[in-house]
């Protein structure tokens, strides 16, 4: 049967595992058209990509005529979609799901954090560089990762929002295995840590892992 769904990935970033892991908890990982993408060729600037998301980015969804392509978005409407089948990622409890957005959507501050951390060395050209700035993104960081760690102490580093595995942990486990992949010191945060290589072990973390990611990465986290 032709596969509705459509998928153009990149390995390795965020917003496009997170989707793949919603597509295989809502069983849904033999229903689409899996497209890895190439950033070193600049494939997602061409004009398949570009057809679906006009800024040329990844994750690029469509599915039938709909097209979705900012990834918690996606990752929303499988959920929606595919109410029935799979994994329920959204909890039935008032409180619970409110907590699960809440987490869900906390996780952009991470990324904004890891991003004016990890990308000042490579985008600023050394000259304009200063110390003071990169000490304040290191403090940042730091202090936002604490917050995640103390999260998960209350939640004994089992899920990121209740009981069961949600929404907040698709969205925002890519983000933790990158920063641990990064170097980020297993024993300074260690429900972190917990969870991390507890999920990593999940049949859809384990069979969408970025195939880019096969040695370690650049440690450029170990100060943090
Ligand atoms: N808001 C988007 C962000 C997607 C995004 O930033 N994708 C990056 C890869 S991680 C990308 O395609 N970068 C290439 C570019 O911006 O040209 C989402 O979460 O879906």
């Amino acid at each position: 049967m032709a596969k509705d769904m459509t998928l153009y990935w990149g390995s390795g970033s965020p917003p496009c595992w997170r989707v793949m892991i919603a597509l295989h908890e809502k069983g849904q990982e033999k229903s689409y058209n899996s497209n890895l993408i190439s950033f070193e060729k600049k494939e997602h600037k061409g004009p398949e990509v570009m057809k679906i998301n006009p800024r040329g980015q990844l994750p690029a969804f469509q599915h039938g005529k709909i097209i979705i392509n900012e990834s918690i978005g996606a990752c929303e409407y499988l959920e929606e979609r595919f109410k029935d089948k799979g994994t329920k990622l959204v909890p039935e409890d008032c409180a619970e799901k409110a907590m699960m957005i809440q987490r869900m959507h906390e996780g952009n501050s991470l990324m904004m954090k890891f991003a004016d951390f990890a990308f000042y060395n490579w985008k600023v050209p050394e000259p304009e560089r200063h110390d003071s700035a990169l000490k304040r993104n290191q403090e940042a960081l730091t202090a936002e990762i604490q917050l995640w760690e103390d999260y998960m102490k209350k939640s004994n580093g089992q899920y990121l929002a209740g009981k069961s595995f949600t929404l907040a942990d698709v969205v925002n486990f890519p983000v933790f295995a990158m920063i641990f992949r990064m170097g980020l010191c297993e024993e300074k945060y260690p429900t972190l840590a917990k969870y991390y290589n507890n999920l990593k072990e999940r049949p859809s973390i384990k069979s969408t892992w970025p195939p880019t990611w096969d040695g370690p990465g650049q440690a450029v986290l170990s100060a943090v």
